[in-house]
C-alpha cells in the first residue's frame, strides 16, 4: 500500500470518527423524534368542540339545525384547529327534551337528516381530520320507545326493561308514589302507568324513563347501540347523566337535605339511593372494556374514547378514571369544576386551588381535561363577565390536558335572557312555570351560533328559529370577528396554533397565585423556552411583578394577548428586576396573557429547523463517506 492511500485511510477513519460524533446522541435522536411523534394519542391534547345541532346550522330553512349544516361548517371547525366534535344527541326523539329523550336509539332524528347525511357527516369530517364523538345516553328511553311501550304492556321480555314498582296508598286510602324521589327536573320522580298499573321511574322528565341496567338483556341492548354506531365509524362517546344509571333496588326515601323547604324541588332530599351508586362505576368500566376490545379488533382506526358526564365528587370521579384496583374507566370524566366551581366573584386563590385539585388527585398516566361551558349551563361571558372570554380560553387552552369548549365559546357569545315565557321551550324552565322559568331556563345558552350578521345571524333562512337569535348578532358573530384585526375568534385560534407546540402537549406544569387578583403558571420542557400564562382575574388593572415567578425576566415574547391588550403578538417585554413600577406588566381587569420566556434567543420553531439541518448534514455526510470508500475500495485499505 502506498503512502498516499494510507493517508486516504487515515482521512476516512477520521471522518468515520468525526461523523460518529456528528450524528444524533441518543437523547438528542429522541428529541428529534419527539418533534413530529410525541408518544401521545390522539385524545389525550385533544379540543373537544361540543355542536348542539339545532341551533349551529340550518341547511333547509325550517328554523332548525341539521347534520347538512354540520357538515357546511366543517371546513370552520378544521380551519380552527378543533380535533373532535361531540354532537349532543341527533337520534329519534319525540324533542320533549330537545334529543335527550330517544324514541330509537339507532336512527337519525328527520329533522336532522337521514342515516346517510350522517355517515356523508363522518366521511367528510374524516377527511378533514375531524373525528366525531356522539351523545350517548343510557339513563332512559323516551316513553315513545317500542322497548317502553312493550314494557308497559308487559310484553315477554320487555316486563323488566324499565324500573316499575308499585305505589303506597297513604292514611286516607289514595294511592301515593313508591317514596320520595324527585325528578333532577322537579316533581316526584315516579309516573303512574295506567295499563301496567305501576309507576315507573323517571329522574328526569315523565316521558323520560329509567332503564333498568339491573337486567343483563338491557345492559346487552345498549352495548349493541355502541357497537352499532362504531361501525358507522364515529371515534367514542359522550356519556350522558352516568352517575343517574342505578338505584338502590330496596327503594328507600332519601333522607332530606335541609337546603330546600319545597318536596317537589331536586334540591329537598340528598340523593344517597339515585345518585353514584357503586354499581355505577362497573358499568363505565364494563363500557371501557367494549371501546378497548373495538380498537384492538379495529386497530386500523385510533383509538375510541369514552367521556362521561357526571356532576359528582372529586373521589367518584377519579375512580371513573382507573379504581384502587387499577381498572381503567373513562378516558375523560368531565372536569366540570370551571363551571361549578369558580365564579366571578372567584379570586386568584380559588382558581388555582381549582387546578390544583383535578391535578393533585388524578390518578398518574391519565389525561386532565378542563370543561369551559355547555348546553347546561351559563355561557362563559355570561358566567364570568365578557371581558373575561380571552382569559379563560388562554388557560382553557394552555393547560395540561384535553379542552372541552361550547360552540360559540370562540367568539365569546353571550347568554339570551330576554328569552319570554312564550318562547321558552326547555323542560325544567317550562316546570318551574312562569314566574321562576329564568332561573332554570337552559335555553339562554342555545340559541343559534351567530355566524354573521344576515337574517337570523346566518343561522337559517326560516321566518322564526326554534330559539330566538340573541340581538347582538350584528355586531357579535364570526365573520364579524374573522374580519377583525383583533378578536376573540383570533385570540381563540392562536391559542389552538399554539397548543401544537411540544411544551404545551407534555411541558411541565406549575401554578401559584402571585396576589387575590392575578395567578400565573407555567409550562416547561427541555430545550424548549418555558410559556409562562398571567392571568388577572379582577375586575381592576393589575400590575404584576413576574420577578419572583420566573428565571429571567427580562426576556419576554408576548405569544398570545387579548382583545383589549396593549401588548401585541410578538413584542418583546422587558421587565427589570429592579422592580420599578414602569417596568411591570400591566394586565386590564380580567384580561390574561401567554408569554414565552426566551432562553437560547431562538424560537422553538427556529431551532427544530437547526436540529433538521445538522440531521440532513449528517445524512449527506455518511453518503459522502460511503461513496468515498466505494471508489477508494474499502478492501484494499490496509493498515498493517
Ligand atoms: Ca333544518
Ligand atoms: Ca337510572
Amino acid at each position: 500500500m502506498s503512502p498516499g492511500h494510507q493517508i486516504i485511510g487515515a482521512i476516512q477513519l477520521l471522518l468515520l470518527l468525526l461523523c460518529s460524533l456528528l450524528l444524533p446522541t441518543p437523547s438528542m435522536t429522541s428529541l428529534l423524534k419527539t418533534e413530529t411523534d410525541d408518544f401521545i394519542d390522539w385524545w389525550q391534547h385533544a379540543v373537544f368542540y361540543q355542536i348542539y345541532p339545532r341551533s349551529f346550522k340550518d341547511s333547509n330553512g325550517d328554523g332548525i339545525g341539521d347534520l347538512q349544516g354540520i357538515i357546511s361548517k366543517l371546513p370552520y371547525l378544521a380551519e380552527t384547529g378543533i380535533t373532535a366534535t361531540w354532537l349532543s344527541p341527533i337520534f329519534q326523539s319525540p324533542m320533549v327534551d330537545f334529543g335527550y329523550d330517544i324514541s330509537d336509539f339507532k336512527s337519525i332524528q328527520s329533522e336532522y337528516g337521514s342515516m346517510s347525511d350522517f355517515e356523508e357527516l363522518v366521511h367528510t369530517a374524516a377527511r378533514l381530520g375531524i373525528k366525531i364523538i356522539l351523545d350517548f345516553v343510557p339513563n332512559h328511553s323516551s316513553n315513545q320507545h317500542e322497548w317502553f311501550k312493550k314494557s308497559a304492556a308487559r310484553a315477554a321480555g320487555f316486563e323488566d326493561y324499565y324500573v316499575w314498582a308499585d305505589g303506597q296508598l297513604d292514611e286516607l286510602g289514595v294511592r301515593q308514589p313508591p317514596n320520595n324521589w324527585q325528578s333532577v327536573f322537579y316533581g316526584s320522580a315516579w309516573e303512574w302507568n295506567e295499563q301496567r298499573k305501576q309507576y315507573y321511574l323517571h329522574q328526569f322528565t315523565k316521558e323520560q324513563p329509567d332503564l333498568n341496567f339491573r337486567n343483563p338483556v338491557v345492559v346487552q341492548a345498549m352495548d349493541e347501540v355502541l357497537l352499532f354506531w362504531l361501525n358507522k365509524g364515529v371515534a367514542g362517546f359522550r356519556i350522558d347523566a352516568v352517575n343517574h344509571l342505578f338505584e338502590n333496588e330496596t327503594l328507600p326515601d332519601e333522607p332530606l337535605s335541609g337546603q330546600s323547604t319545597d318536596p317537589l324541588s331536586y334540591d329537598y332530599t340528598k340523593h344517597i339511593y339515585t345518585k353514584d351508586l357503586p354499581e355505577v362505576l362497573s358499568m363505565v368500566q364494563h363500557w371501557r372494556k367494549l371501546l378497548d376490545d373495538y380498537t384492538a379488533q379495529h386497530p386500523e382506526d385510533s383509538t375510541r374514547i369514552m367521556m362521561t358526564e357526571a356532576y359528582a365528587g372529586l373521589t367518584e370521579l377519579m375512580n371513573y378514571y382507573e379504581d384502587s384496583s387499577g381498572i381503567m374507566g373513562s378516558h375523560l370524566p368531565f372536569n366540570f369544576h370551571f363551571i361549578t366551581d369558580v365564579n366571578r366573584e372567584s379570586d386568584a386563590r380559588d382558581f388555582v386551588y381549582n387546578v390544583e385539585k383535578w391535578l393533585i388527585y388524578m390518578p398518574r398516566g391519565h389525561a386532565a381535561n378542563w370543561v369551559i361551558g355547555n348546553h347546561d349551563n351559563p355561557r362563559v361571558a355570561s358566567r364570568f363577565g365578557s371581558a373575561s372570554v380571552d382569559a379563560m380560553n388562554m388557560l382553557l387552552m394552555t393547560l395540561p390536558g384535553v379542552a372541552v369548549t361550547y360552540n360559540g365559546e370562540e367568539l365569546g357569545m353571550e347568554d339570551y335572557r330576554d328569552i319570554s315565557w312564550k318562547e321558552t321551550v326547555d323542560p325544567p324552565a317550562r316546570n318551574a312555570g312562569e314566574l321562576k322559568f329564568k332561573m332554570v331556563s337552559r335555553d339562554p345558552v342555545r340559541t343559534p351560533f351567530q355566524w354573521s350578521n344576515a337574517t337570523n345571524a346566518g343561522f337559517s333562512e326560516a321566518a322564526k328559529t326554534w330559539l330566538p337569535v340573541h340581538p347582538n348578532y350584528l355586531e357579535m358573530n364570526l365573520e364579524a370577528q374573522q374580519q377583525a384585526a383583533k378578536s376573540h375568534y383570533r385570540v381563540y385560534r392562536s391559542l389552538i396554533e399554539l397548543r401544537k407546540l411540544p411544551i404545551l402537549r407534555r411541558g411541565k406544569f406549575s401554578i401559584e397565585p402571585l396576589s387575590r387578583a392575578v395567578f400565573a403558571f407555567k409550562r416547561t420542557l427541555k430545550d424548549y423556552d418555558t410559556i409562562i400564562v398571567v392571568i388577572n382575574v379582577s375586575g381592576k388593572e393589575q400590575l404584576v411583578n413576574l420577578t419572583d415567578f420566573i428565571d429571567r425576566p427580562q426576556q419576554l415574547i408576548v405569544e398570545v394577548a387579548g382583545v383589549d391588550s396593549s401588548y401585541e403578538p410578538g413584542a418583546f417585554i422587558f421587565l427589570a428586576n429592579n422592580r420599578s413600577v414602569s417596568q411591570q406588566l400591566r394586565l386590564s381587569a380580567s384580561a390574561g396573557i401567554v408569554l414565552t420566556e426566551k432562553q437560547w434567543g431562538m424560537s422553538p420553531q427556529r431551532r427544530a429547523l437547526v436540529r433538521q439541518l445538522i440531521k440532513s448534514f449528517n445524512v449527506v455526510l455518511v453518503a459522502l463517506l460511503m461513496y468515498n470508500l466505494w471508489r477508494h475500495k474499502w478492501t484494499k485499505v490496509n493498515f498493517n
